[in-house]
């Protein structure tokens, strides 16, 4: 797949761009068409050039260059731009909270040619007290720098899964398998992935391991033996393969899906009670008699255990569960029966109502909300108060016409930086669905952020809170925010949070989703689409509520258009 290689060039565009103080919105469309781009599930060099102005932040323009770096392998006019500027510079602006300005200064000032350098100088209070940086600023780029080299050791979730499934295809198609599944914390749904651990079985294992070394993704091989091969991928990702015996496969599969501290557990209690757990199967001590192994329930069900799901092995506290019978049932993408979290063309998204309306009842959902942004975000094309409720005005001329499905008719209103809302409340009382997020001022103060959450969740047309800590994952740290006091107030006030289904945000995260069915806070899974196929993100959204034990009655959108209503928070 071209998809990482056409996004890593329009980032680096992106930054060229920024670092000559271009047009920010230029800047943003290259961005967006990277991010959007890598998040494809299918080939670009595949897609037809209609298509592919279909996807957000590509027009005319970068729909020809991705067709020229398909056709022949080089981008002329980013080979160009890059003779503009010094190759040190863009490496600079990799880090997260490093803007183009700083970034000249330090190239200038202090001839800083790459991380390690830039990274001595911080901690040598070196970089403070050059015009414009402050202390916190050198405080900033320490902490970017290191987010930096942790993004390079784990890499998110909704980036690795595609790769991982496109190296299944591949391997499907060109070897002889019989069984072939993704192990580790891809299974698990862990939200950033340290590397690609893939189980099989097959008739011919040499003939398979031969097939997988020689893939086109391969960059390196590390090791090839009989029943085990590394190899490095282009991107820079370690692919494990082991193939094992048939017989064997269940007790390899539980192995191999881990986690650690999970397995650990399991060997505990297999030896209390005289057994012995690997990756060949589950054995008597004593005598070394094979219980089971072919399946992966026979180990839990020998050792007693109810079938404990992968996004639960973690051990934090799924065994005692277990033990004690009181294991969640937990939430399936197949329960949710609607997204409320949808952009549409009038804002930033790249879909008009019809187009949204048939994706969603394609995939049996009941709903969506169409929440386009708040004048506030001009960046993101937000509507003037005016725009939004002639949007609510078509949209309820829809509803008319529709059978079985609804539009709700909503906006994702902006929380402004001094607490405000984006709307006033004779706007938002007139809407089915406000969900209020913040877009700006992320370095604010703990207290600021916390007083600009807790006053939107106090606003009584708010009826959801989306992507409440801000992360990205691998570029932009959770704003500091308690979210014991968060989910406190939206306890107190009614007020739904959000489980931001997109790739790189996933937010709230799995811990404060466990957190908040702990307190009896609703929440809802959105994907926040923008273009039709982020609809698929539900899935990423779905596994970090079945990562927070969350079961169907915890979420709001697995319930029906009337009733969820009557659960969202209203005006007393
Ligand atoms: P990550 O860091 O995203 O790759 O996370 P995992 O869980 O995929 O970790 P990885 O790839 O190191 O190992 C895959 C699985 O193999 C792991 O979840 C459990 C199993 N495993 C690896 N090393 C050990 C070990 O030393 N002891 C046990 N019991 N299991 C291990
Ligand atoms: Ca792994
Ligand atoms: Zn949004």
């Amino acid at each position: 797949m071209k998809n990482q290689e056409i996004a890593k060039i329009f980032n680096d565009i992106a930054d060229v761009l920024e670092i000559k103080g271009e047009n920010p919105f230029r800047i943003r469309a290259y961005r967006r068409a990277a991010l959007n781009i890598e998040g494809l599930t299918r080939d670009v060099s595949e897609i037809p050039k209609e298509e592919l102005l279909k996807i957000p932040g590509i027009g005319q323009d970068l729909a020809g260059k991705i067709e020229e770096y398909v056709n022949t392998g080089k981008l002329q006019s980013y080979e160009d731009l890059k003779k503009e500027v010094p190759e040190g510079l863009s490496t600079l602006l990799s880090v997260p909270s490093l803007g183009p300005k700083t970034a000249k200064l330090l190239y200038e000032k202090l001839k800083v040619k790459d991380l390690d350098e830039l990274e001595r100088f911080g901690r040598e209070h070196k970089l403070s007290g050059l015009p414009g940086i402050k202390e916190k600023t050198e405080e900033n780029i320490l902490k970017g720098i290191e987010m930096l080299k942790r993004g390079i050791e784990r890499q998110p979730l909704g980036k690795v899964l595609p790769i991982a499934n496109d190296i299944l295809e591949h391997l499907k198609s060109k070897a002889p398998v019989k069984k072939l599944v993704i192990a580790g914390s891809i299974r698990r749904w862990k939200d950033t992935i340290k590397d690609i651990d893939i189980l099989a079985t097959s008739r011919k294992p040499k003939a398979f391991m031969d097939v997988f070394v020689h893939l086109p993704q391969v960059k390196e091989i590390l090791m090839r033996g009989p029943t085990k091969s590394s190899i490095i991928i282009h991107e820079g990702l370690q692919v494990d393969l082991r193939v094992v015996e048939e017989e064997s496969f269940g007790a390899a599969l539980a192995y191999f899906t881990g986690s650690k501290a999970h397995n650990i557990r399991l060997r505990e209690m297999a030896v209390k009670a005289g057994l012995k757990i690997n990756e060949y199967g589950i054995f008597k001590e004593k005598d070394d008699k094979k219980l089971g192994g072919e399946k992966e329930e026979d180990i839990y069900k020998i050792l007693g255990l109810p079938y404990i799901p992968p996004e639960l092995r973690e051990d934090a506290g799924e065994i005692e569960a277990a033990l004690e019978g009181r294991l969640p049932v937990l939430v399936d993408l197949k329960d949710i029966k609607g997204d409320l979290h949808v952009h549409t063309r009038l804002s930033d998204g790249s879909h008009d109502f019809d187009e949204l309306i048939e994706a969603a009842m394609k995939r049996g959902y009941e709903y969506i909300a169409i929440t386009d942004h708040s004048k506030g975000l001009g960046i993101a094309r937000g509507l003037s108060a005016e725009r939004l409720l002639e949007e609510k005005r078509e949209i309820d001329a829809i509803n008319k016409r529709l059978n079985g499905f609804r539009l709700i008719a909503g906006t994702e209103v902006d929380i402004r930086s001094n607490g405000e809302m984006d709307f006033p409340d004779e706007v938002l009382k007139q809407l089915g669905i406000v969900v209020a997020s913040i877009h700006s001022g992320f370095r604010q103060s703990k207290d600021k952020i916390m007083k600009r959450l807790i006053s939107a969740m106090r606003n009584p047309y708010v009826s959801i809170i989306a992507h409440p800590t801000g992360r990205l994952i691998g570029e932009r740290d959770p704003y500091e925010i308690d979210m014991e006091e968060i989910l406190k107030v939206a306890k107190e006030t009614g007020t739904a949070i959000e489980i931001n289904a997109y790739p790189l945000r996933l937010d709230i995260n799995d811990v404060y989703a466990k957190k908040a069915k702990e307190m009896g806070v609703p929440i809802v899974i959105s994907t926040d689409t923008h273009l039709i196929s982020q609809f698929d993100y539900m899935a990423y959204g779905v596994s970090i509520a079945r990562r927070g034990w969350l079961e169907k009655k915890d979420i709001l959108n697995t319930l029906s258009c009337a009733l969820l209503l009557k659960r969202l928070k209203k005006k007393k």
